[in-house]
Order: structure tokens, then sequence, then C-alpha cells
């Protein structure tokens, strides 16, 4: 068994992150000048040499679609695995093996924006137009969205094939995508997209199901699950206790990301929100039906999930009237406190000051 007792976990000295990320700027750096390799692993290493315009394109999808985001989720696996390993094992060769997983990461999440998009119909991401709307490309993206997801396993076959825990990490990365294109298809379920209102879907068990499955699971358990099978923790109490707080930390993002859409600043999130034309089932629209009179309620029935930007103002205007600013505050305030508290009665041996660290992080981010 690779299993190895946690009270002999090493603990990093931790310099003060750059604001907003888990990383510092030379974590970040490091993290960021293994990308160029993995575009080249995937596309020159003499595959697919007789389809040259597929290879090219391909390279300029991994290149406009993987390495633009913030990279939490990759550089958490890198961080976590640091903290989690033994001394003896963090090794340069161990260390750019925690940044490979951590791009793999990456593509599993860019093969999801780039088809989240599409089904959102969005129009930015990061910054620059959704992939789909690169070129014209259209439904095509559809394509390339399989061709991110499918890269990522080439990848963990040419680096982890002979791993012991290969297959644990293949399993994990299946049943991450299982469980983030269930829960996709509840979010959809709950949506209308110009159909008819069905508020009664709109509850907030509804919504922390959507969160727990859409987000949760590929944004947080993921990264630190294979971190820990990196480092070689296997043991089920640990991994357990990771995920009961990785899952409320799920929860706490996409409450976050719920408000972004809405009131964030779309310079800062980099994506301009469509969650009320497109109906959704979010933190907002539940908390809003909760607190509704009639005449509001109605309001909501004849405006929410429309395209007409005056209708989209009116909900808007119906959520500050509610005290959404200060709602969402509060919310923040003692989310973000109850999950600390959670953190600290960790009781497996895992380090209360990872987890928190990303606590931190998440704690009125901005983007
Ligand atoms: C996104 O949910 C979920 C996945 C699996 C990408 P979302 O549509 O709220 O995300 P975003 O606001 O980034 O489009
Ligand atoms: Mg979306
Ligand atoms: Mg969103």
């Amino acid at each position: 068994s690779h299993a190895r007792s946690l009270s002999t976990l090493s603990t990093p000295t931790i310099s003060l992150p750059v604001s907003g990320t888990v990383s510092t700027k030379d974590e970040n750096q490091d993290f960021m000048s293994v990308f160029p390799d993995i575009v080249r692993d995937l596309t020159e290493t003499g595959r697919h040499l007789d389809i040259p315009d597929a290879t090219k394109w391909f390279e300029k999808l991994l290149q406009y679609n993987v390495s633009g985001g913030k990279k939490n989720r990759g550089l958490t696996v890198v961080y976590a695995y640091r903290m989690l390993a033994a001394k003896e094992e963090l090794t340069p060769e161990n260390i750019r093996l925690s940044q490979i997983m951590g791009w793999c990461v990456e593509m599993l999440q860019a093969h999801f924006l780039v088809l989240d998009d599409i089904i959102d119909g969005s129009v930015s991401r990061r910054g620059q137009p959704c992939w789909y709307l690169y070129k014209n490309i259209g439904p095509a993206a559809i394509n390339d969205g399989l061709l991110l997801e499918q890269s990522l396993y080439q990848l963990l076959r040419r680096y982890f094939r002979d791993k012991p825990y290969y297959a644990c990490v293949l399993e994990l990365f299946h049943d991450t995508t299982f469980n983030t294109v269930m829960g996709e298809t509840f979010d959809i379920l709950a949506s209308h997209f110009g159909k008819k209102q069905v508020f009664e879907k709109f509850t907030m068990d509804r919504y922390n199901s959507i969160a727990k499955y859409k987000t949760a699971y590929y944004s947080f358990i993921l990264p630190f699950a294979l971190s820990m099978h990196m480092a070689g923790i296997m043991d089920e109490e640990s991994h357990r206790q990771a995920k009961t707080i990785l899952l409320e930390m799920g929860q706490f993002y996409q409450v976050q990301d719920d408000y972004l859409d809405c009131f964030g600043d779309p310079e800062v999130t980099g994506k301009i929100g469509t969650d009320i034309e497109d109906g959704k089932c979010t933190w907002l629209a539940v908390v809003a039906l909760q607190r509704a009179s009639p005449e509001q309620k109605a309001l909501l029935a004849d405006c929410y999930g429309s395209k007409d930007p005056e209708k989209v103002a009116a909900v808007k205007e119906l959520y500050r009237q509610l005290g959404f600013h200060s709602t969402f505050a509060t919310y923040e305030d003692e989310t973000y406190n109850i999950i600390r508290t959670h953190i600290q009665q960790l009781s497996c041996g895992l380090p209360p000051k990872l987890f928190l660290k990303f606590m931190g992080m998440l704690y009125k981010r901005e983007r």
C-alpha cells in the first residue's frame, strides 16, 4: 500500500500569494512555464503529423482556451501536493508531475467551459469572445470541447501510466466528469430558456444540488483528491473529511459566481452574465422568490428568462430593492465563518492551514 502516516506531513514555508490567486507569483510562473511543453507533447510528438491542419487547429484551441484563466484549480493541485507530500518526495520531477496534473484539471475545465458557453449562449469568457464565437465556429466548437477532454487523457497516459495511482486518477477524472455533466443536466432542467416560468423548481435544496454537482466536484474535490493520491494519502476517512469541506466550499463558490454573474464587473470577471436571460436557477433567484411579494413574483414571472434588456434590468432592479447587496455580504461573511469552523474541526490529520488558505482566497473574490 502507498498509504502513509499523516503525522509525517511536511509543512513548507508559505510565502504571500498574489491577491485573488492561490499561489505566489513564482509558483504561478513555474506553472505557466510547463504549458508550452504540454502543448508540444500534444501536438508535435509524432502524432497526427499526417493531418497538419487539424494539428494546427488543435494548437490554437489549446492556446485560446486552456491557459488564460485564474488557474486556481490547476494551481491547487500543485499547492496541495507540496503541502501534503513527504519531504523526500518533493523532488523537481514530482513537482513537475503535480504541475502536469494541474494542467489536466485546467483542460477538463476548458472542456466544460467551451461547451457550457454554447449551452448558456454566453458571449465572453476570460476577457475574450467565447470559443464558439471565435471565427464563427458555432456548433463545430462541440467537437473542440471533446478534443480538449480527450487531450487530458493523452497526457495522463503519457506521464502517469506507470504510477501506482494511475487507475485511481483515471477513475477520479471519469467520476468527476460524470458528476459535472449530471449537474449541468440538473441545471438545464431547472432553467427554462424562454419557456414559461417553472418557479416551483427554484428551491434552495435544488440550488444546492446544482452547485454541488456542476461546480464542487470538479472545482474543489477533484484537485484536492488528485494531490492526495499523488502524495500517497489513500485512507478513506481523510478523503471523506476533505470532501465534506470541499463540497461546502464549492457551494459557497457557486453562490459567489451567481452574484458576480449579476453584479460583478465584466472587466474584472472577464465574462458577461447570462443567468437572468437564461432563466437559471441561481441563488439570487431562489432567495428573491422566498422574499418577493405577490406583485414582485408577478414581475419575476414576466421578466425572468427573457432576453429583453429592459426585462433583465427590471429583474436586477428588483434584486436591488430586495436588498441583495447586503444579503449577499451577510451570506458571504456567515458562510465563510461556518466553513472555517468546519475546517478547524478536521480530525483526520489533513492540515487545516491548507483549506484555510483556500477559503482566504475565495473570500470577497471579485473574479
Ligand atoms: C458552470 O456553471 C458549470 C460548468 C460545469 C462549467 P455556470 O454556467 O454558472 O458557469 P459560468 O458562470 O462560468 O458560465
Ligand atoms: Mg455558464
Ligand atoms: Mg455562472
